[in-house]
């Protein structure tokens, strides 16, 4: 795979209803896309920062400077034999999983449709169909939150997770759970909670929750293995999950029962890998997170979820719980059973509309082989 050209853009997309985590409110996201051109075939990868540093360390715009100055450079016009490949050629970055994940997916792409397979197939997946679930904001009181999870449950969704934080969280949880005893329910608190909270967290118990997710300090595993002791609750770790050995210390200081693995936060589709091949050695679950992503990542976020160790639902849910139109064709969509079938075309399975993206992008820069430095054109 001889890498030809690299396109990076910024699309703005606003969503269709405000999204609210312990870190703060989304509502018009800032998403860079990243397309690869090798041997003439283009491939699509998507970078799942987030505009403000909140939620990790990375942004829309560190991403850009580490792609345009570091990443892009180490690859352009470099003839490689397979996507795998690109984490070592980006080793000498230090952190920055979100904006590499986007750049080596874009070739994975290429590469599945040069061996005419789905990427799913590519990456080792069987599943024909992933299970999902749905991400849902906090909200101003609990019955604004019911309306919402009867409607998400009557178009089948299998499992619902609600965004919590100190004073949005018990009488939340309570009033769900008494409203529906028996689904599928777990939380995230996205690091909004110190170990001085276990007596709190530990009246989370009585609600039979799937798993709490995150509760503890964004990149702190040994305190999450201190709760975990307190708790009946399954901890799930997202934040602190950057690579596979941070999966392996996490299961052997039994920080965590269950893993939610994102492609962003490791780095690509190669670490995503070495991560749920970790979990699964050790019979560890994962499921696959989300970032509000546009349809080029969740595209790649239901190819990874195809893997044999994503055992729960994920946080991967239709195009239009989203936006008002997705960047591609067909949208994502979800059977009446909470399921995504996975694709059996080619690549990604999902062609990029291109003309949309167009019209979305706010700004966008070219490399190709001939040229060190990108053309940019902002508009
Ligand atoms: O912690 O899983 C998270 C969204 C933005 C940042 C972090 C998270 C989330 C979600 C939404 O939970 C998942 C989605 O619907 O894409
Ligand atoms: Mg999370």
């Amino acid at each position: 795979m001889k890498i030809e050209s690299i396109t990076l853009r910024e699309l703005q997309m606003r969503l269709r209803s405000p999204f609210e985590t312990s870190f703060g409110v989304t509502q018009t996201r800032r998403i860079l896309l990243v397309e690869a051109v090798a041997d003439g075939v283009s491939g699509w990868g998507e970078v799942t920062t987030s505009e403000a540093p909140f939620y990790n360390s990375e942004t829309t715009d560190t991403a850009w400077h580490v792609l345009s100055e570091f990443a892009i450079p180490l690859l352009i016009g470099k003839d490689i034999s397979a996507a795998v490949e690109v984490p070592g050629l980006l080793a000498r970055i230090r952190g920055h999983q979100m904006a590499k994940a986007g750049i080596e997916n874009a070739l994975w792409d290429i590469e599945a449709q040069q061996k005419q397979l789905p990427l799913s197939k590519l990456l080792g997946g069987q599943l024909a169909e992933i299970a999902c679930g749905v991400s849902l904001g906090i909200r101003e009181s609990p019955e604004l939150l019911m309306d919402k999870i009867a409607e998400e449950l009557a178009i089948g969704y299998q499992r619902i997770k609600l965004k919590i934080k100190p004073g949005k969280d018990l009488a939340y949880v309570a009033a769900v759970r008494k409203r529906f005893p028996n689904i599928v329910l777990s939380v995230d608190a996205n690091s909004a909670y110190a170990l001085g909270d276990v007596d709190h967290l530990r009246a989370l118990d009585q609600f039979d929750l799937l798993m709490i997710e995150q509760p503890l300090q964004w990149d702190e595993i040994y305190s999450h293995a201190q709760l975990q002791k307190c708790l009946s609750t399954a901890v799930c770790l997202d934040e602190c999950i950057s690579n596979s050995r941070h999966a392996q210390a996490a299961i052997e200081l039994g920080a965590c029962r269950i893993i939610n693995l994102k492609l962003g936060r490791v780095g690509g589709h190669s670490e995503a890998r070495a991560v749920h091949d970790m979990c699964w050695k050790y019979s560890i679950p994962v499921w696959c997170g989300g970032m509000l992503e546009s349809g080029v990542g969740r595209a790649h976020n239901v190819a990874m979820s195809a893997l044999p160790n994503f055992l729960l639902p994920g946080d991967v849910s239709a195009s239009k719980r989203y936006w008002d139109e997705d960047i591609i064709d067909p949208e994502v969509e979800v059977t009446p059973q909470g399921t995504i079938r996975t694709p059996t075309s080619p690549g990604l399975g999902y062609a990029v509309k291109r003309r949309l993206v167009d019209r979305l992008t706010r700004r966008k820069s070219d490399w190709n082989g001939m040229t060190s430095k990108p053309e940019t054109k902002v508009s």
